[in-house]
């Protein structure tokens, strides 16, 4: 079995609406047939996946009776308990109605707000059904394209009541549910509340109940907004909120593309996974990308196949980065070893005396070089296979 061949250990999850996705989009009509959810869990397993998400919607149409509702569940569930798939995560749809046109938890419509809310809730309660640990907050409709219409510091006070009553609602079930908010800068609005890692990561601390919410950041959405993806995620380790992520591969400039994980920015896609691989993060390696629009429903499992494989060869060049006697020497006349060492320590007057009576000489300081031509260059190399 080849380094490269996915398996349950290794927790790739996928969105039924990612495999499912029939390539339709804001300016052409679909180009694939709808997939059975069952049938995306059974292949999914075929092929080394561990896991499967949904939004409520994806999973029970909206206008289904309970009876439909529970032939659905049922099935759904067969087909997880047959290939050994779990359900790693759940998370609603609350931007496709047009009741959520003007937003959702954030809708000037008080009775708007209350249906979103109603509506998590049911999709709470599917996600506790199939043992979901995570449950995402996407809120691609909580923004606005005309500022006046919404004051942002009203629009914010309704998103943090909204997932407070939501949290509520989790330890009153008892569920042990952990929410993770989705930062996207705009598409579908204009402008979204909480548009990066930093704004939700911030927002977090304002809620009544902070440690069960962290967030589920995806490359394509720091990209979107210019930021360094794999530098936003560390912040998220580092502050003990990387409770789930969304991998796929985005160009800087361009719509939401959502293209396989490793299409695009593979330089930065392996500072990624070696930032995941090295911090332990043990949560899914989730994808939320889609086949191209020319793909036919043959083609969608080998996106799927492309995307674990690019994560396993990412990692496993991480591993060699690690092994490599060249790069380490690199490393280290770069001073990243020095990095690693603490400055002065914790505070102390005498510390302080000392540092101040100090004679430093800037000039000598910025004598020295730090290699990181030659230190990056080893990198290329490596990702090109020519070390
Ligand atoms: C889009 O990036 C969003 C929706 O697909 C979904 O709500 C969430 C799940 O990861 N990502
Ligand atoms: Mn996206
Ligand atoms: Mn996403």
């Amino acid at each position: 079995m080849s380094a490269l061949t996915p398996r349950p250990e290794h927790k790739f999850s996928f969105g039924l609406w990612t495999v499912g996705h029939r390539g339709g989009d804001p300016f052409g009509a679909v180009t694939r047939s709808a997939q059975d959810p069952a049938e995306i869990v059974r292949r999914l397993g075929s092929i080394g996946a561990w896991g499967v998400s949904f939004h409520d919607d994806d999973l029970i149409p909206p206008e289904a009776t309970s009876s439909e509702r529970r032939a659905i569940v049922a099935r759904f569930r067969k087909a997880l308990d047959e290939s050994g798939v779990v359900v790693s995560m759940a998370t609603q749809n609350l931007f496709s109605h047009p009741a959520f046109k003007d937003g959702a938890f954030t809708s000037n419509d008080p009775e708007v707000r209350r249906y979103a809310i109603a509506k998590t809730m049911r999709a709470i309660d599917l996600g506790a059904e199939f043992g979901a640990p995570i449950h995402v907050f996407w809120g691609g409709r909580e923004g606005v394209e005309a500022a006046a219409a919404k004051p942002p510091i009203e629009a914010l006070a309704r998103y943090r009541e909204a997932l407070d009553f939501l949290c509520g609602y989790v330890r009153d079930k008892g569920y042990g549910t952990r929410f993770a908010l989705e930062p996207k800068p705009n598409e579908p609005r204009g402008d979204i509340f909480l548009p990066t890692i930093g704004h939700a990561l911030a927002f977090i601390e304002t809620l009544d109940t902070p440690e069960i919410v962290g967030v589920n950041p995806e490359v394509a959405h720091e990209t979107m907004a210019g930021l360094s993806f794999h530098h936003g995620v560390a912040q998220a380790i580092d502050a003990g909120k990387l409770l789930h992520i969304d991998l796929n591969a985005q160009k800087i400039g361009r719509y939401d593309q959502d293209f396989r994980f490793g299409a695009e920015g593979i330089k930065d896609a392996f500072f990624l996974v070696q930032l995941l691989e090295r911090s332990g993060y043990d949560g899914p390696r989730h994808f939320d990308a889609r086949p191209y629009r020319v793909e036919d429903t043959s083609g969608i499992w080998d996106f799927a196949t492309g995307c674990m494989r690019n994560y396993l060869a990412l990692a496993e060049k991480a591993r060699q980065f690690d092994a490599d006697d060249g790069i380490a020497a690199a490393l280290d006349e770069a001073g990243v070893n020095d990095l690693a060492k603490p400055t002065v320590g914790p505070y102390t007057a005498k510390l302080a005396k000392s540092l101040q009576e100090r004679d430093f000489d800037p000039d000598a300081l910025a004598d020295r070089g730090y290699a990181n031509d030659q230190l990056d260059q080893l990198v290329i190399e490596l990702l090109l296979g020519v070390r």
